[in-house]
């Protein structure tokens, strides 16, 4: 699973980024701060099945209380500007680094206060709602590039060679994970005789990019620097947005509780409405200060919201669910006698059979059947599992 966080300059993506992955970055007050994508490992929250007489022994995921951290691969991109397809700023070149990503968090900055260019100026000085949608036509105009580089010669191939529509575009955008229902869906809604690409005008190929796009790119918006705006605010986006998952947060609180709590000065789990200070005697006199101020946001918005984001985005967005495989289903172990060894993230809706694929394609093929860790039933290929099933395997030797 891997996310790709975007936006204009200066809204906080990295300070985002660096929350969730503890990953070292520039973050600085002024526009394209990050040149080079920034690659790391963020982590969402799923109930550990574990009984308290057989404790687990994570090899992927850490168990903190009871509370699995599944990884999740997260990359930060530098700020795109309106006209970003025409080179401005620094062009769109980048985006080529989330072709694979499952889908896409934008922050924008609630409070208003960042010019398209990134430039801060007064809070209010923007409207957070416009930027989402010239971000989205900056985006289908990267997926249209795509499309168009020596688009005639290979349409007519297409064409004469008789070949089919579905590998043309997958070899077109190449790791996009443009999915065959991502392209029936586009068959169902485009007036567009999509089996002759040569008959296409250059509008019909915008309108294919920007479906397609919508299919593989699903995108949820993160409202970043709400320490400076309102909850009504938000819901005003929200409105302005719907039908769009928006989720307010402050990343620079995240950023520092997390630090902080690395450091053992305070105690604080990621999406908690609180944190402890264990020994105030070790906090100077500004950090007492910043802390205070810290929880007075988290008072208000009953939380920072970045892990929330996250996870609305992966739950939410993405649909996935937590599944733990094992190969003893009565003491939920592997080989080796590990117990509840890994936590997977699968699409909602992923069958028995799907599973055993995911785990290793010999498995996929040689399955016989599965079989539910908790009520020891066995499940048939199709059968499709349930969030935080435990379900082992049988296949042919
Ligand atoms: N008030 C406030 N400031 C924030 C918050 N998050 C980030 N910032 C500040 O916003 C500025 C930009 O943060 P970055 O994380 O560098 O922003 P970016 O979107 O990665 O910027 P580019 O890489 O230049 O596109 C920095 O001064 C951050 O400290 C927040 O939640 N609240
Ligand atoms: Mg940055």
């Amino acid at each position: 699973m891997e996310i790709g966080v975007i936006g204009k300059p200066n809204v906080g993506k990295s300070t985002f980024f660096a929350a969730l992955t503890l990953v070292d970055v520039a973050i600085a007050p002024y526009p394209f701060t990050t040149i080079d994508p920034n690659r790391g490992v963020a982590a969402i929250r799923a109930p550990c099945p574990h009984r308290p007489e057989s404790p687990c022994t994570p090899g992927n995921a850490r168990c903190d209380g009871g509370v699995r951290w599944v990884p999740v691969n997260l990359i930060d991109v530098p700020g795109l500007v309106p006209g970003a397809h025409e080179g401005r700023g620094l062009g769109h070149k980048f985006l080529d680094d989330l072709r694979a990503a499952d889908g896409l968090i934008q922050v924008v900055d609630l409070s208003g206060s960042a010019a398209d260019d990134g430039t801060l100026a007064g809070a209010g000085s923007t409207d957070p709602a416009r930027e989402v949608e010239w971000l989205a036509e900056e985006l289908v105009a990267w997926v249209d590039e795509i499309l168009g580089r020596n688009f005639d010669r290979e349409a007519r191939s297409v064409e004469l060679e008789g070949k089919k529509l579905e590998e043309f575009l997958q070899r077109r955008l190449t790791g996009l994970s443009i999915s065959p229902s991502a392209i029936a869906a586009a068959r169902r809604s485009l007036a567009i005789d999509l089996d002759h690409p040569s008959r296409w005008t250059p509008e019909d190929r915008t309108r294919l990019a920007r479906e397609l796009l919508r299919a593989a790119k699903p995108r949820i918006v993160a409202a970043n620097k709400c320490d400076r705006s309102t909850p009504a605010e938000r819901d005003r986006l929200r409105a302005q947005l719907e039908p769009v998952p928006v989720e307010a947060m402050c990343a620079e609180a995240e950023l520092t509780l997390r630090r902080a709590n690395r450091a053992g000065l305070v105690r604080y789990r990621p999406g908690a409405p609180d944190f402890e200070i264990p020994d105030p005697t070790r906090l100077s006199a500004p950090q007492r200060r910043a802390l205070d101020e810290i929880r007075q946001i988290l008072a208000t918005w009953g939380g920072t919201g970045v892990q929330t984001a996250l996870e609305t985005a992966v739950f939410g967005l993405l649909h996935q669910i937590v599944i733990y495989p094992v190969e003893d289903e009565n003491h939920w172990t592997d080989s080796r006698g590990r117990v509840l060894p890994d936590a997977l993230l699968v699409p909602e809706g992923t069958t028995a059979r799907g599973l055993a694929y995911r785990v290793h394609t010999d498995l996929g093929e040689q399955f016989i059947r599965a079989i539910d860790g908790r009520s020891h039933r066995a499940l048939a290929a199709d059968h499709q599992l349930e969030p935080n099933s435990i379900v082992r395997i049988v296949a042919r030797k």
